[in-house]
C-alpha cells in the first residue's frame, strides 16, 4: 500500500519541485544581471516595444476641486475626455483640500463620471474614470498675518481665505508638490474650464516639440483693486536683483507704469497683465531652478500679498515669466483651442496640425 501512495509524492516532485526550481534558477540569474553599458540593452530594444514608444516626458491634468462644484467637474473632465486628443492616457489630478477625502465621496464621484464618460480614453483602453486620482492639499494660513477676517480685513473678504489659498497655491506651491516632483509638465484646468470643440494636435507634444516652458492661451489683465502693492513689490525684487531688472527691461513685452505714463501716476492704479491661466500647461523643472525658487520664497514672505491683497496667480504667472524666461523662446501661444471659461475673451487663431 505505500508504493501507490509513493507514485503521486514523486510525479508531484516532478511536476511541481522541478518547475519551481528552474523558475527560481532563470529570475536568480535574470535579477542578478546588470547590463554593464546602455549599449548592450539597446541590442534587445526591438522587443522593448513599451520602451520605444515611450515619449521623453511624463504629463498630468491638473485640477484644484471641491465637492460643491462637482457638477461642473463633471462636464469640465468630459470636455477634456471629448476634446483633446493625447497621446497617452495621462493621470488626472484632483487636488482637494480635504472635502474628497473619504472613500464613499471619491467612490461616488468615479461613479458619477463613469456614467457620465465611461469607457476608453485618449488612445487607450483605459477607462477614463481609472485615471482620475485624488491629491490632498494642507492649506493653513501662514505666520506673520492675522488669521481672522476681521483682523487681516482682506481684499475678497467672501472668498477669504480659499480663494487667496488658491492663488498662493498656483503662483508658488504647486510646482514643488510631491504628486508633480516626476511629472515634465502639467496642464491645468479650472472646474469652470471647458473644451468646446475637438483639438487638432496633443499640446503636450508641442510643448515637447518646440522646447516651450509655459503654453497658453491668452493674455488679459487684473484689476488694480487686487493688485494693489504688487507693481512695488516686483520693482523693489528687480531693484535688489540686477540680473532680473535687466532681464525685464530687455523684454519688449514689459512695460514698466512709468514708461507709458510718465511717472505721474499712482503705480497701484496701473493694471497689470496675467494669463487666463485657468488653462495653462507648464514644464515644472523650469519652474523649480533656484532663481525663480528665491522669487517665490521672497513672495511667500510677504504673506500680505495674497492673504491681504488677493494678489492673483495670473498676474504672478505674467511677471514670473517676464522675469526669468526668453518670453519669445520659451512660451508659446496654443492656437486652435476652442475653450470656454467666464469672463475671459480669447481671440482665436488656425489649428496646424503637428504632423500633417
Ligand atoms: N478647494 C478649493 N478650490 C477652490 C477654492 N476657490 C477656488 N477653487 C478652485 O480653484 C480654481 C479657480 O477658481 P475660480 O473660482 O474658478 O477662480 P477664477 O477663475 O479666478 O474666478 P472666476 O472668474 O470666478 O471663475 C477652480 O478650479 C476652483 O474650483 C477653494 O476655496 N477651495
Ligand atoms: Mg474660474
Amino acid at each position: 500500500m505505500a508504493i501507490p501512495s509513493l507514485v503521486p509524492q514523486c510525479t508531484l516532485t516532478r511536476t511541481v519541485v522541478v518547475p519551481f526550481v528552474l523558475l527560481l534558477i532563470s529570475f536568480t540569474l535574470l535579477f542578478s544581471f546588470h547590463p554593464p553599458f546602455k549599449a548592450t540593452l539597446s541590442k534587445f530594444a526591438p522587443f522593448i516595444t513599451s520602451h520605444a514608444t515611450h515619449p521623453p516626458y511624463t504629463a498630468a491634468v491638473v485640477y484644484l476641486v471641491r465637492l460643491s462644484h462637482a457638477d461642473e467637474l463633471l462636464e469640465s473632465l468630459a470636455s477634456v475626455n471629448a476634446f483633446l486628443p493625447l497621446r497617452d492616457p495621462w493621470p488626472i489630478i484632483l487636488f482637494h483640500t480635504g472635502d474628497f477625502d473619504d472613500t464613499p465621496v471619491q467612490d461616488d464621484f468615479l461613479a458619477s463620471l463613469r456614467k457620465k464618460i465611461g469607457g476608453p480614453s485618449n488612445n487607450s483602453i483605459m477607462d477614463f474614470s481609472d485615471r482620475v486620482e485624488f491629491v490632498k492639499l494642507d492649506w493653513v494660513l501662514p505666520e506673520g498675518i492675522p488669521h481672522t477676517k476681521e483682523e487681516l480685513d482682506p481684499v475678497s473678504p467672501s472668498s477669504w481665505p480659499g480663494y487667496h489659498h488658491m492663488c498662493a497655491f498656483y503662483s508658488t506651491k504647486i510646482f514643488f508638490n510631491p504628486r508633480l516632483r516626476d511629472v515634465t509638465y502639467y496642464l491645468r484646468m479650472d472646474t469652470d474650464s471647458l473644451f468646446l470643440e475637438p483639438l487638432c494636435y496633443d499640446p503636450f507634444e508641442v510643448m515637447h516639440l518646440h522646447q516651450r516652458s509655459y503654453g497658453y492661451l491668452g493674455i488679459g489683465n487684473d484689476a488694480p483693486q487686487v493688485t494693489k502693492g504688487l507693481w512695488n513689490f516686483i520693482r523693489d525684487y528687480a531693484g535688489s536683483h540686477p540680473e532680473v531688472e535687466s532681464h525685464l527691461n530687455a523684454s519688449t513685452t514689459w512695460k514698466w507704469p512709468s514708461n507709458f505714463t510718465n511717472g505721474e501716476v499712482d503705480w497701484d492704479d496701473v493694471p497689470i497683465h496675467g494669463y487666463y491661466n485657468n488653462f495653462e500647461i507648464v514644464k515644472l523643472e523650469e519652474f523649480r531652478k533656484p532663481e525663480v525658487e528665491e522669487w517665490f520664497y521672497h513672495l511667500v514672505q510677504y504673506p500680505e500679498g495674497f492673504y491681504k491683497w488677493r494678489w492673483g496667480d495670473a498676474p504672478l504667472r505674467w511677471v514670473t515669466t517676464q522675469m526669468f524666461f526668453d518670453m519669445e523662446r520659451d512660451t508659446e501661444r496654443l492656437c486652435g483651442i476652442h475653450y470656454y471659461h467666464p469672463y475671459n475673451y480669447i481671440e482665436q487663431c488656425e489649428c496646424v496640425p503637428l504632423h500633417p
